[in-house]
């Protein structure tokens, strides 16, 4: 490593203040272009895939179905085992490092999702923060996430949307519909809120945010696929009463 990479940080201390004020940070072309081309090659026939062979080691919630249309997927938990490209990203030093800066160096994997919005049928993501959905027990909300753009994501193809600075108003009261994904949202659904900002990405930038900050994404109206992959992090320790592969820091291996 040349002694400019060692000094450079992995956030500049402007990326740190804006994570802190607003709740989430942009790290443009944090996936190399092979390894991006990788994952899109990965994910490239997935819906057909998981509908006639679905991988075990995945948990998929399906967009509703309409009949005489093929399955889609919207959500896919555990995206790491089924798509190698992405397991060595969320294990690289190039994420790793960002997630250090910002939540230390115990750094543990909460869970990692692939997010395939598809192009005409993907529907809305509601306005949520995701610790209504992880908080359990005493664990505390310190996980941070990783959206990589796995294609361009815009306003028309419905990339993430955030509301600045909600991170800081705690944890809200969430509504509950039972057997959909993302059924935890906040009343509304996705009405429009005040504030909120769009988040568009080109392929292989990587949107870090917190567990607290609003957020949420419209359906893709577009003709182009707007699939992401999110992955959570948290710290090594924070939840004893469920098992998290540590990948850094104690109990880490490499
Ligand atoms: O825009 C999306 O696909 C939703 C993303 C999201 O809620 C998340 O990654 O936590």
């Amino acid at each position: 490593m040349s002694s400019l990479l060692a000094t450079t940080p992995a956030l500049t201390s402007e990326e740190l203040a804006q994570f802190e004020r607003d709740g989430f940070v942009v790290k443009k072309g944090l996936c190399k272009p092979g390894l991006l081309a990788q994952i899109q090659g990965e994910v490239a026939d997935l819906h057909e895939r998981m509908a006639t062979n679905p991988d075990p080691q995945a948990h998929i919630s399906w967009e509703k179905s309409e009949p005489g249309k093929p399955k889609l997927i919207k959500q896919l938990m555990h995206s790491e085992k089924v798509c190698p490209g992405l397991n060595e990203f969320l294990r690289g030093d190039a994420c790793l490092d960002i997630i250090e800066a910002l939540i230390g160096p115990d750094i543990s994997l909460f869970h990692s999702k692939l997010l395939m919005k598809a192009a005409l049928d993907g529907t809305v993501t509601p306005w949520h923060q995701d610790y209504a959905y992880w908080k359990k027990g005493e664990n505390r909300p310190v996980q941070v996430n990783a959206m990589l753009a796995i294609d361009p994501a815009t306003k028309e193809n419905g990339c993430i949307q955030f509301v600045p600075g909600t991170h800081k108003q705690g944890l809200i009261k969430h509504d509950r519909q039972q057997g959909v994904s993302f059924g935890v949202f906040l009343p509304g659904y996705f009405q429009a809120r005040e504030g909120a900002v769009l988040c568009p990405m080109d392929a292989g930038d990587v949107v870090f945010f917190g567990s607290l900050v609003i957020h949420g994404s419209d359906g893709n109206k577009s003709p182009l696929h707007r699939r992401a992959n999110t992955v959570a992090y948290t710290t090594t320790g924070d939840d004893p009463a469920h098992f998290r592969e540590a990948l850094r820091g104690r109990g880490a291996n490499g």
